[in-house]
């Protein structure tokens, strides 16, 4: 039974636990099960008022994942992967949803979360080697461990429009999408931005408003999804061979099953070269990403992917002007996140749907009424912001966070975030950030990135209990050299070449830091097992007769 979200709990007595969890996404969920095996009493708060996180809360039309369904899924569990069953290529939103409340029935998990409880501070003590962490009910635990599970993706950002304010209809944001539905018939709606959301979002709402207007900043490369039913062949398949599938992606780069051809881009003659292109396309989803081994390091191999899709949108969209509009030309394509679409480009074929360029003619001001850009002024009867998140660290700088000598996070990553391995931060003793900034995270298949990351803490502390330490703590060397490692990878790709939310550049002010770990999570998850074989090398353990 979870505990009830309705009711104000005002001042608990404070009460201490071996560890606290913040969020109950796939990763917070995870997280608690392995601590509760461990016989450590944990819990979670969540701010919303359910379980899911990602798939809690955007609910736009047209929300799917876009990692196929049977790779996208826990695989901890044999029995829980052998008796759910997904019933498309890509499960839609309230699918994931469905699976996600499952697992915590299934595991009991509930009854260990708090809901609608946000946790606004936390606070270490060194003497006790403890920490404090406070929610906006005002509850206060204290306990030895706090592990955030808060989400690359969490924190909602509208940009700080002029006039936002002013506006007389509804605005919605797509990662706050109202639980109820939205219907927008008969209405004229604004759509600003065109990432992922927007992508899978866009072509629902045109079949239902009256006339959708998209702005767009950046162009966004985007290959067919070709969702459907899955095959029960597909689904026998997987389940009979799960074990060496799930090991595959364990092991891969993305933490994907992605059939990754070794031939450079440039070594294939053009006609092999399109061909193969094509191939992938027919496929649909991120088998492009595969297509060649070069194309997310070499500009010349990605610019003949790059062209491949345009020339596909330029086939798709009937009006050469709108679609010259749509042709991403200013960065190379996977170097933002690729997007994975069903009919987007053809929905610009609608007549009640307009594209406008938000570069050339920027949105100036929110209107009362709509909408102005520099050229022209939009009546609309909706808004919504499909403008993203402040990606990786946003959610973690929502709280106050103090280490050692009261020192806030928000302050130590002032530059960019400072991380080891992305798991701990030098400073914040007993505090691990599951997919944190520095780790292959947003780059892989999440959920194997959760688990990978999951795994490596619960095995930490069933360690420290064992050999009786009361605190782990990253090294400043350590630290450094894995910030520098990290860097050192991002920039033998292409990756930085794009003004993306992977480097902060969607968050006006924000560092432009590369933010996740492009080794592979392959190569990642080898480097966490030889570092815990070692005795945790780069961490310093601390036993402490003061502790607990
Ligand atoms: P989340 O699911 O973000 O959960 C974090 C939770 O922490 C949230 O519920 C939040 O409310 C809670 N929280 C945050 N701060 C606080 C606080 N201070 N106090 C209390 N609670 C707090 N990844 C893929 O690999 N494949 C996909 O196909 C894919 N599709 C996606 C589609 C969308 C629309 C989005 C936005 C992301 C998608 N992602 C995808 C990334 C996705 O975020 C991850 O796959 C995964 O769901 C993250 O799980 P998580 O538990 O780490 O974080
Ligand atoms: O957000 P985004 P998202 N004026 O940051 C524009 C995952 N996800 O919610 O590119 C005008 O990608 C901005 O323009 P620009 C996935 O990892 C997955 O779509 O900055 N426009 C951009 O077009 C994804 O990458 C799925 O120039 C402004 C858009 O808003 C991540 O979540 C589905 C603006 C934001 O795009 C985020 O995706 C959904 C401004 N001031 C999400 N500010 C799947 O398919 C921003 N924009 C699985």
């Amino acid at each position: 039974m979870s505990e009830s979200p309705s009711k104000p709990r005002g001042v608990e007595p404070s009460s201490a636990l071996d560890a606290v969890i913040v969020g109950a996404g796939f990763s917070g969920l995870y997280m608690l099960h392995r601590l509760r095996g461990l016989g450590l009493s944990a819990r979670i708060y969540e701010a919303g008022s359910g379980v899911g996180g990602t798939w809690f809360w955007n609910r736009y039309p047209g929300a799917r994942c876009d990692v196929e369904s049977l790779e996208y899924s826990y695989s901890f569990s044999e029995e829980l992967e052998r008796e759910w069953q997904w019933t498309e290529r890509y499960a839609s939103q309230p699918e994931i949803l469905r699976y996600l409340n499952h697992v915590a029935e299934r595991f009991d998990l509930k009854r260990d979360i708090r809901f609608e409880t946000r946790v606004t501070c936390a606070i270490f003590d060194e003497t006790a080697s403890r920490w404090t962490v406070q929610t906006d009910r005002g509850e206060r635990v204290s306990a030895q461990f706090c592990i955030m599970a808060t989400g690359c993706l969490s924190a909602a950002k509208i940009p700080d429009f002029k006039g936002r304010d002013t506006f007389q209809g509804k605005t919605y944001h797509t990662g706050h999408w109202p639980h109820e539905g939205v219907d927008f018939s008969g209405q004229r709606v604004g759509v600003i931005g065109t990432g992922s959301s927007a992508i899978q979002s866009v072509p629902n709402i045109a079949r239902q408003a009256s006339h959708v207007f998209v702005f767009q900043r950046t162009p966004n490369f985007s290959v067919p999804a070709h969702n459907g039913p899955l095959a029960p062949e597909v689904t026998r398949d997987w389940k009979m061979h799960r074990a060496e599938y799930r090991q595959r992606a364990r092991t891969a780069a993305f933490g994907l099953l992605l059939d990754q051809n070794e031939k450079p881009a440039l070594e294939a003659p053009p006609e092999e070269r399109q061909s193969a292109y094509e191939e992938r396309w027919r496929r649909g989803g991120f088998a492009m990403l595969g297509t060649f081994a070069d194309i997310i390091v070499n500009k010349e191999a990605n610019d003949t992917a790059a062209e491949f899709v345009r020339t596909k949108i330029r086939g798709i969209v009937r009006d050469p002007s709108v679609a010259e509009k749509l042709l991403p030309r200013d960065y190379p394509i996977a170097t933002k996140r690729l997007c994975v679409d069903t009919g987007y480009y053809a929905t610009f074929n609608r007549d009640n749907v307009t594209l406008i360029d938000a570069r050339t003619t920027p949105i100036q001001e929110i209107t009362p009424t709509g909408l102005r850009t520099s050229e022209a002024e939009y009546t609309l009867d909706s808004i919504v912001f499909a403008t993203g998140f402040d990606a990786m660290t946003g959610a973690l700088s929502n709280i106050d966070i103090r280490g050692r000598a009261g020192v806030a996070l928000k302050q130590k990553w002032s530059e960019g975030p400072r991380t080891y391995l992305g798991l701990m931060i030098t400073g914040f003793p007993n505090l691990f950030t599951i997919t944190g900034p520095g780790s292959p995270s947003v780059l892989a298949n999440m959920v194997m990135a959760i688990e990978q990351h999951v795994d490596w803490i619960a095995d930490c502390l069933a360690y420290l209990r064992q050999h009786d330490v009361a605190s782990i703590e990253a090294t400043v060397d350590a630290e450094n050299a894995w910030v520098a490692h990290v860097n050192e990878v991002a920039n033998t790709t292409l990756f930085p070449l794009a003004n993306s939310w992977y480097v902060g550049a969607n968050i006006p002010g924000k560092p432009r830091v590369f933010m996740p770990y492009i080794g592979g999570l392959g190569v990642y998850r080898q480097k966490c097992d030889e570092i815990a074989a070692n005795g945790y090398e780069g961490f310093a353990l601390h036993s402490c007769a003061v502790a607990s």
